[in-house]
């Protein structure tokens, strides 16, 4: 990897005493805002993965609203929790860019979920990053170009990795095709979380 400008792979940028102590940060995230179950819009067709935010902002999906972000969880309507600091840590040592990320999505796979191909594009400022770190079990990943049937590259993202998309990268299609089961023992219940730190708004200018 990789021929698409912007994309990196940090392999192993966490190690696991970082891994646990992010782990825990993220339990009691997940106490406060739990996963839920993101719905198409339109359909209502239930995503395989489950969701939760931190930060100012969170991304949810629901029949009637479609893809949005809002400032507070659509169950419990609180405010999402805190972004833990070794993710703003972590967005001001790999991520170049001057304002924090509003928002951190927190995906859930459990054994047999998959994220089809898709780009992130509910966002108003595509000059931003968008940073994704790996936790648990093993996952088969997927980045392709900016049109949907460009070439697609795979690789294996473990617990522990951050990749940054930027530039090019930002808009290109991706998604998991598969997570494999047993690969790591960082999660009791098994499976992967994905964290993507994200600039939601335009950016203020200077
Ligand atoms: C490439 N998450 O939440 S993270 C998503 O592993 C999402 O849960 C995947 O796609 C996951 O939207 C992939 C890596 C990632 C994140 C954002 C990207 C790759 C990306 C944006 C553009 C291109
Ligand atoms: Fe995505």
């Amino acid at each position: 990897m990789s021929a698409l400008a912007g994309f990196r792979h940090l392999a192993g940028y966490f190690g696991p005493a970082q891994q646990l102590a992010l782990l825990g940060e993220l339990r009691v995230v997940i106490r406060k805002a739990p996963l839920f179950v993101p719905r198409m819009p339109r359909t209502g067709k239930a995503f395989s993965v489950r969701m939760s935010n931190c930060g100012t902002l969170g991304w949810v999906s629901d029949r009637e609203g479609g893809y949005r972000y809002q400032a507070t969880h659509p169950e419990t309507g609180l405010p999402w929790p805190a972004m833990p600091r070794q993710l703003t840590d972590l967005w001001d040592e790999v991520a170049d860019f001057r304002h924090r990320p509003e928002a951190c999505l927190i995906n859930y796979y459990s054994a047999g979920t998959r994220m089809g191909s898709h780009r992130d594009a509910d966002e108003e400022d595509f000059a931003a990053p968008v940073v994704s770190v790996s936790l648990g079990d093993d996952a088969v990943f997927h980045v392709g170009g900016v049109g949907r049937r460009d070439a697609k590259q795979r690789l294996t993202l473990r617990s522990g990795d951050v990749v940054v998309l930027g530039g090019e990268a930002r808009l290109a299609y991706h998604g998991i095709d598969r997570v494999l089961s047993g690969t790591s023992t960082l999660l009791d219940e098994g499976g992967r979380l994905n964290l993507t730190l994200r600039r939601v708004g335009k950016a203020p200018s200077e």
